[in-house]
C-alpha cells in the first residue's frame, strides 16, 4: 500500500498539480477518488481532512495536508533527492523559481483553471449530473444517443469561441 494518498479526482486541476509533482519525483502514490457528484468533500470525513471543503488533500504516512501548492511545496522538499531538481540551495537560483511559482499561482492558474474547467471539467460534469438523474435514467438510449451527438456540436462551436477569448488575454 501506498504510503502516499492523494484524495482528489483527475478533472480538478489543483488535484492535478499535485499529481504533477508526485510524478516529477516519480513517487508511488494512490488516488482515492471523491465523489463530488454527491457532495462528499463538504461530508464529515472529508471536512476532518480539510475544513474548507476542497480537493486535494494529501497522505504521506502520518502527515495530512491540504492546499495543493503547499502540497507540492512539501513533495519538492521531502524527496529533494529523487527525479526532477525543484528546489535549489543557491538562493538566487531559488528567488528566480519562486518567481516564476507565484506567475503561475497569481497571474496564470485564474484564467487556466477557469479554461480547464469550461473546456473539459463542464462537458463532463453536466453529462455525469444528466445521466444519474432521475430524467436520464427514464430516457431511452437513442435519444440519449441524438442528445450526445448535439453536445458534441455544441463543444465544437464553444472550443473556438473560448480559444479566441484566452487568445484576448494573452
Ligand atoms: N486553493 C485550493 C483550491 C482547491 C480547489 O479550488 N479545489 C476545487 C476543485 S479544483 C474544489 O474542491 N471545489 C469544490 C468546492 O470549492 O466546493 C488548492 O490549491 O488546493
Amino acid at each position: 500500500m501506498a504510503a502516499i494518498k492523494v484524495h482528489g479526482i483527475t478533472l480538478s486541476t489543483a488535484t492535478i498539480r499535485v499529481l504533477a509533482a508526485i510524478n516529477e519525483k516519480e513517487l508511488d502514490y494512490e488516488l482515492v477518488l471523491v465523489d463530488m457528484s454527491v457532495g462528499e468533500h463538504k461530508k464529515e470525513h472529508f471536512l476532518s481532512r480539510n475544513p474548507f471543503g476542497q480537493v486535494p488533500t494529501f497522505e504521506d504516512g502520518d502527515l495530512n495536508l491540504f492546499e495543493s501548492r503547499a502540497i507540492t511545496t512539501y513533495i519538492a522538499h521531502e524527496y529533494a533527492d529523487k527525479g526532477t531538481q525543484l528546489i535549489y540551495k543557491d538562493s538566487k537560483k531559488m528567488a528566480i523559481t519562486s518567481v516564476w511559482m507565484e506567475v503561475e499561482a497569481q497571474q496564470y492558474d485564474q484564467a487556466a483553471s477557469k479554461l480547464a474547467w469550461e473546456l473539459a471539467g463542464k462537458p463532463v460534469i453536466s453529462w455525469h449530473e444528466f445521466r444519474h438523474s432521475n430524467c436520464g435514467r427514464k430516457m431511452k438510449l437513442s435519444w440519449l444517443r441524438y442528445l450526445m451527438s448535439m453536445r458534441i456540436d455544441w463543444l465544437s462551436q464553444n472550443t473556438w469561441e473560448l480559444i479566441s477569448q484566452q487568445g484576448q488575454l494573452g
